[in-house]
C-alpha cells in the first residue's frame, strides 16, 4: 500500500485489523502470557471458532451485562457476532417467553458438553427457591439443568460468586453464590460489576487453549486476582510516605493522597482494577482513581459486609523496590504469578510492614496543605501483620 491512496473500505479494514491485533496483544498481556500466546490468540480468534454461550440472570442489578455493554475492545457486537455464539441472554435477546426457552434448550442439546454457562446474579435459595422463577423453573432448577452439560460454568460478578449485594443481611430470600448450589467446578469472576476484560480474557483463554486459566483458592483466575489493589494503586507513594486524606473534600483528598483512612479496602482486596481500569474511558477510571475508597467488591467477607468506614487489614505488602511494571513487556516470560512469588519474600514483607507502621503513625496532615479548612480525622495506626 506504499504510496497508494487507500479507499474508505481498505482504510476501515486496516484499522479494524490493527484494532483486532491490539486487542489480542492486550488479552495476552492481561493474562500475563509470553509473546507466542499473542500469535495463538490471533490465530484462534481469526479462525472464527465460536463456542455457544448460555447466559443466565438471577438476583442481580444487571450491572455485569451493563459493564460488558460499554467495553470497546472488543465492542459487545463483536463479542456476540464473532467471538462467541450468544445463544441465550435474557437482557439482550430479541425473543422472549416460550421462544427464548426453546432456543436455550435447542442450543444446549446441539452443544452438549461444549457450551459455556455464564451465571449472573445470586441464587435465591430460601424456601425452596420460590423467590426467583423463570419459565416456571426456580433459579436452582435452571442452574442445575444448564450446568449439567456445560463445558465450564462461569459465575460472573460478586452476586454469582458468593452472593454479593442480594445476600447481605438479613437476606430474606436466602441468596447464595453459584457454588453453593452447583457442586461441579465453577470459575468465579467477582466484582460489582466485574471487569469485562477479566471475563473476556477468561473466555478467550478457554477458546485458545481449550481449558480455563489457573485459579486461586477462591476459584478466581489468578491472572486477575493474585495481586492486592494496594500493590498497583497510583496513590501508593502517598501511603508509603504517610500522606492520607482525612475526610472527603479536604486538601489531601483533592490532592490525590491515599484513601486508607477513609476506609479504602485496597490493602486487603485482590483484583487488577488499577491496571485494567473500567469503561475504556482513559486513565484514572476506577474507584480509587476517581477519589472513592475501594469497598472491596471482589472480596468475599469484605465487599458489602465490612463497613465502608472500617480500616482495612494490612495484608502482606511488598516493598516498592519489588514492584513489577504494571504492563509486562511481551516475551520476557515474567507472568503475573511469578511476579507475585518474587514479590512475596518474607524479609521484604517484614521490612514493608515496619515502614507502614511508621508512616501510618506519622501521617502528614491534610490541613498542612494550602487552602484546606478541614480537620484531620486521621486515626491511630492499626496493628500491622509481620
Ligand atoms: Fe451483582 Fe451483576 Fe453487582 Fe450488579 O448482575 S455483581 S449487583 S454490578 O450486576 O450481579
Ligand atoms: Fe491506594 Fe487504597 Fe492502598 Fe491508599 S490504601 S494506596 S488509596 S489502595
Ligand atoms: Fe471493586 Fe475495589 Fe475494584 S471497589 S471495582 S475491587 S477498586
Amino acid at each position: 500500500m506504499n504510496g497508494e491512496i487507500l479507499t474508505g473500505v481498505e482504510r476501515n479494514s486496516a484499522q479494524s485489523r490493527r484494532a483486532f491485533l491490539k486487542f489480542c496483544a492486550g488479552v495476552a498481556a492481561t493474562l500475563g502470557l509470553p509473546a507466542e500466546a499473542e500469535a495463538a490468540i490471533v490465530q484462534t480468534l481469526g479462525a472464527g471458532h465460536r463456542p455457544a454461550v448460555i447466559w443466565l440472570h438471577f438476583a442481580d442489578c444487571t450491572g455485569c451485562t451493563e459493564s460488558m455493554l460499554v467495553s470497546e475492545h472488543p465492542a459487545l457486537d463483536k463479542l456476540i457476532l464473532e467471538l462467541v455464539s450468544l445463544d441465550y441472554h435474557e437482557t439482550l435477546f430479541a425473543g422472549s417467553g416460550y421462544q427464548a426457552e426453546v432456543m436455550r434448550k435447542a442450543s444446549m442439546a446441539a452443544n452438549k458438553g461444549k457450551y459455556l454457562l455464564v451465571v449472573e446474579g445470586a441464587i435465591p435459595a430460601g424456601d425452596g427457591g420460590i423467590y426467583c422463577k423463570i419459565g416456571g423453573q426456580t433459579a436452582i432448577e435452571l442452574l442445575n439443568e444448564c450446568a449439567k452439560d456445560a463445558a465450564a460454568v462461569i459465575a460472573l460478578g460478586s452476586c454469582a460468586s458468593w452472593g454479593g449485594v442480594p445476600s447481605t443481611q438479613p437476606n430474606p430470600t436466602g441468596c447464595v453464590g453459584v457454588n453453593e448450589i452447583w457442586k461441579g467446578p465453577v470459575v468465579n469472576i467477582p466484582g460489582c460489576p466485574p471487569n469485562p476484560y477479566n471475563f473476556l480474557s477468561t473466555v478467550i483463554h478457554y477458546i485458545t487453549y481449550g481449558r480455563l486459566p489457573d485459579l486461586d483458592h477462591q476459584v478466581r483466575p489468578k491472572f486477575a486476582y493474585s495481586r492486592l489493589i494496594h500493590e498497583n494503586c497510583e496513590r501508593r507513594p502517598h501511603f508509603d510516605n504517610g500522606r492520607f486524606a482525612g475526610q472527603f473534600g479536604d486538601a489531601g483528598h483533592r490532592s490525590g493522597w491515599c484513601l486508607y483512612k477513609l476506609g479504602c479496602k485496597g490493602p486487603e482486596t485482590y483484583a487488577n482494577c488499577p491496571s485494567v481500569l473500567f469503561g475504556d474511558a482513559g486513565g484514572g477510571c476506577w474507584p480509587v482513581g476517581t477519589g472513592h475508597p475501594c469497598i472491596g467488591c471482589t472480596e468475599k467477607g469484605i465487599g458489602f459486609e465490612k463497613p465502608i468506614h472500617a480500616l482495612a487489614e494490612l495484608k502482606f505488602v511488598t516493598s516498592p523496590a519489588f514492584y513489577p511494571r504494571i504492563v509486562e513487556e511481551q516475551g520476557k516470560g515474567v507472568g503475573v504469578a511469578s511476579v507475585a512469588v518474587l514479590a512475596g519474600g518474607v524479609g521484604v514483607a517484614v521490612g514493608a510492614s515496619i515502614a507502614m507502621a511508621k508512616n501510618l503513625g506519622n501521617g502528614h496532615k491534610s490541613e498542612n496543605l494550602p487552602n484546606d479548612n478541614s480537620e484531620d480525622e486521621s486515626e491511630d495506626p492499626p496493628d500491622c501483620e509481620e
